[in-house]
């Protein structure tokens, strides 16, 4: 079994996904949370393009969240039952970074007129993703693709944490497929013992 160490900083967003699937998987790994004040800086220059998250397996470092999430789900059987359900899922997953994209734009949006103006799009934005995501889930079984749980599944409820940050409420709220899935995977075994032990974030 190769050594694991996942560099991120101390909050959920593009870290949880991988951290979702290690435990899903039930594979040890090294939850490594660089601090962003003091500690990034200098580390930054030791990753591959700067950024985190990086997953470093036996001493070599890959960036590339969703990449390294379709390497994990590949080992852990949910990457999909064939190759046109894995392009369904990689699709998905794809549609959900878009939204995350742009959720997060007016999030971090510092001019207030700006700022102002993308939450304005953030507000159709929403409803216009979560209703087409909410209705795939309904007519795929109660799962994004093919009525079983594949990693699209576990990185969108791993990263709600994050747009309820960046959006200011659950934004599965009004979505009752969403919110059943949200449930389902929050209550699969290995999820709920890693949601109850995980540090405690902001974000
Ligand atoms: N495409 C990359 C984006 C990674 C990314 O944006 N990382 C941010 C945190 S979420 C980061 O490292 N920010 C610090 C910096 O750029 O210095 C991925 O999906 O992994």
């Amino acid at each position: 079994m190769p050594t694991y160490k996942l560099y991120y900083f101390h909050f959920t967003a593009l870290g949880e996904p991988i951290r979702f699937l290690f435990n899903y998987g039930g594979v040890e790994f090294e939850d490594y949370r660089c601090e962003l004040t003091d500690e990034w800086p200098a580390l930054k220059s030791e990753m591959p393009f700067g950024q985190l998250p990086v997953l470093e397996i036996d001493g070599k470092k890959y960036p590339q969240a969703m990449a390294i999430c379709r390497y994990l789900a590949k080992q852990f059987g949910v990457l999909g039952k064939d190759d046109l359900e894995a392009l369904e899922v990689d699709s998905t997953v794809d549609t959900i970074n878009d939204f995350r994209a742009k959720l997060a734009a007016s999030y971090y949006e510092t001019n207030e007129d700006v700022k102002a103006e993308k939450r304005k799009i953030a507000e159709e934005l929403v409803p216009y993703y979560l209703e087409r995501l909410d209705a795939q889930v309904k007519n795929n079984g109660g799962y994004f693709v093919g009525g079983a749980l594949t990693w699209a599944d576990l990185t969108f409820v791993a990263l709600l944490d994050y747009f309820k940050f960046a959006w200011g409420s659950d934004i599965t709220e009004k979505y009752e497929n969403l919110k059943q899935l949200k449930e389902k995977v929050q209550n699969l075994p290995a999820i709920k013992s890693w949601i109850e032990k995980r540090p405690k974030t902001e974000c």
